[in-house]
């Protein structure tokens, strides 16, 4: 992405100087290039600025984080792989990403019903990537579930401790390591010799992982996004209550 472009930053021959953008003065075109640019460099300030124009221009909470945010996290995502940017560059990404998220988040959760059930929701053992499986939680609250989340880095114990204290209907795993995504077995495989595992849906999820890889360590479902995993919450709530 432009250095120009995302920290005002304008190359005068030898010099740098640096050149304030005022957000507010962008169209909504040049306004999501700009925050695409602000998120790459890691400016939270400027994508909580951002974010906030956004919405007082009558965009919705989700078309702000599926257009701009998660887009350019995607960005972010091919150059980590392809090794432009590093570890602590695209940890400053994430947090900007979260910067963004924390304003979003009343308004993706804003439901005044009763929730319509439980879910208990970790990134497993091993992995630190967090901002997926924040994403749905959020958009979980939203489409009215009470959302316990567990946080990274979560061991089997820690998810079985949690299922018994807050008897949730569904239990959420994420994982985006392909090194990680076998922990999700281990989760499933240590519910089911523990006669724990026909209590809970099970729905894992996480770049790496596909429908495939979901049957075969004996989820309930796969979801591909944060949307997905919401209506597929509802929906396999909505079975067993009725097989039930
Ligand atoms: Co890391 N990282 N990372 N990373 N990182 C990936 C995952 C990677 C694909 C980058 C790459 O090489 N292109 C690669 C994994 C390769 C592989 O396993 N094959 C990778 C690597 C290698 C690593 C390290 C090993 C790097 C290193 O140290 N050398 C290291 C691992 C640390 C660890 O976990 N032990 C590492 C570290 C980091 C940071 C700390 C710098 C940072 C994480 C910060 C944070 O999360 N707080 C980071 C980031 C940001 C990424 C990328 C760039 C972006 C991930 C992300 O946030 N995506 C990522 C590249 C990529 O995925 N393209 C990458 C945006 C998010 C909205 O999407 O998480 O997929 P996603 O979530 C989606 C769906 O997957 C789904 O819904 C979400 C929303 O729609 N979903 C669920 C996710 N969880 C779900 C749970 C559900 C349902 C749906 O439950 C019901």
């Amino acid at each position: 992405m432009a250095d120009e472009l995302s920290t005002g930053a304008v190359e005068d021959g030898d010099e740098f100087e640096d050149e304030e953008v005022d957000l507010t003065t962008l169209d909504d075109a040049d306004l999501r290039t700009q925050m695409m640019d602000d998120l790459y460099d890691g400016l939270a300030e400027e994508i909580a600025e951002g974010t906030k124009i956004l919405l007082s221009r009558g965009w919705d909470a989700e078309k702000v984080l599926g257009d701009v945010l998660v887009e350019g996290m995607r960005i972010v995502g091919i150059d980590f792989r392809d090794g432009i940017l590093f570890v602590p560059e695209v940890l400053l990404s994430a947090n900007s990403m979260k910067a963004g998220m924390a304003i979003l988040r009343p308004l993706l959760a804003e439901t005044g019903a009763e929730p319509i059930g439980t879910v208990v929701i970790g990134t497993v053992k091993g992995d630190i990537h967090d901002i997926g499986k924040n994403l749905v939680a959020m958009m979980m609250e939203g489409a009215g579930f009470e959302v316990v989340d567990l946080g990274i880095n979560t061991d089997v114990d820690e998810y079985i401790e949690a299922l018994e204290k807050h008897k949730p209907d569904i239990l959420g795993l994420s994982a985006l390591l392909t090194t990680t995504m076998p922990y999700m077995k281990v989760v499933i495989d240590t519910l089911r010799e523990r006669g724990m595992r026909d209590d809970y849906i099970v729905l894992v999820g996480g770049a790496p992982l596909n429908e495939e890889f979901g049957e075969a360590i004996g989820a309930d479902g796969y979801c591909r996004d944060a949307a997905i995993a919401a209506s597929m919450a509802t929906e396999l709530i909505a079975e067993r209550r009725n097989a039930a």
